[in-house]
């Protein structure tokens, strides 16, 4: 059965919204396809309807290179432009009020916090909370809420809503009933989607290749992990980060995350500014087509202070990489 998400929570947010006089939308921190694609279409939505509106996360400071095609970033501004208080507050695509980094402090002065997300971790820290973890992308979310209000989706906005449905769900790897539809539906609008795809996922300067090359050397496997379900490990350490994108270090995870002798995939990644300060990327797998029996890492993640989805979840740590992948070993052990 295609996922469904309640009539109710969808007229909340078109009410939030319809009624707002200025919104602020804020994406999560590291900022990927689907929060920037999210917080975008919204921005375009908004100004046709005359409503003052900008977007911005915390950090980096740069928009991903990847992502300064999407139609709409002139709406995009720096952190340090969004007033201490604002009217109606949009987060996008974050489980939860750490996720908006620095801009997080912004939340207490916002007169409405609407929460618009899809990880099932989500803490509902908005005064308004649409989460539904049915949802294949917060993109996907944002479709069913267009469609509630009634605002048609033309081929700038299908562009933002695709980008985050393909990112999302791997190249529609995970899809799920509805998935295609909705892909389909925006492809009609004459979206380049091939284009799109290649751009966000599938173009990397020559420099990964070295990249890749210094930190698979490092890989480990600890077939004991997880109850025997093994894990894979990677560590990304600042001298391997060198001059490449953080789109680079991010797509790490997907080459790992393929060894067959491991059901969990970690990587490590570590913070250029901050020295043995990691953001910790984790994935597992289902046992077997269908199932859905694999590990949660969202769980796991949540054990270690992040958050997530089943099969994709993050955290955030301090320490050397001895300690971290023996704290990680310590939260994988079946209770
Ligand atoms: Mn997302």
């Amino acid at each position: 059965m295609t996922a469904v998400t309640p009539a109710a929570d969808l007229a909340a947010a078109v009410q939030v919204l319809d009624a707002a006089e200025s919104v602020t939308v804020l994406c999560h921190v590291q900022p990927d396809a689907d929060t920037v694609g999210s917080g975008l279409a919204l921005a375009q939505v908004l100004h046709r309807r005359r409503v003052p509106v900008r977007v911005s996360f915390a950090a980096p400071a740069e928009l991903p290179v990847s992502m300064r095609s999407l139609p709409g970033a002139e709406h995009l501004v720096p952190p340090d432009r969004v007033p201490e208080r604002v009217d109606l507050l949009v987060a996008v695509d974050c489980g939860s009020a750490g996720r908006l980094g620095a801009l997080a402090d912004r939340i207490a002065g916002a007169a409405t916090t609407l929460v618009l997300d899809h990880h099932r971790s989500n803490t509902c820290f908005g005064t308004v909370n649409v989460v539904d973890p049915t949802a294949e992308s917060t993109t996907a979310l944002l479709a069913r809420i267009f469609d509630a209000w009634g605002v048609p989706i033309d081929r700038d906005i299908a562009h933002c809503l695709f980008a985050g449905l393909v990112t999302d769900t791997g190249s529609f790897k995970w899809a799920g009933p509805g998935t295609h539809r909705l892909a389909e539906r925006l492809l009609a609008t004459g979206i380049d989607g091939a284009g799109i795809t290649r751009t966000l996922m599938d173009t990397h300067p020559f420099g990964w290749l070295r990249m890749l090359s210094r930190v698979l050397d490092t890989a480990r496997i600890d077939p004991a992990a997880a109850g025997g379900a093994g894990l894979v490990s990677v560590f990304v350490r600042r001298e391997d980060i060198g001059e490449v994108r953080s789109e680079e270090v991010e797509s790490v995870i997907d080459v790992i995350r393929t060894t067959a002798e491991a059901a969990i995939a970690v990587v490590f990644k570590e913070s250029r500014a901050m020295p043995e300060h990691w953001t910790v990327s984790l994935r597992s797998r289902d046992s077997a087509i269908g199932t859905a029996d694999g590990v949660d890492v969202a769980e796991v993640a949540a054990r270690l202070g992040g958050g997530g989805h089943r099969y994709a979840a993050g955290y955030t740590a301090a320490g050397v990489p001895e300690e971290l992948l023996a704290a990680l070993i310590t939260a994988l052990e079946p209770a």
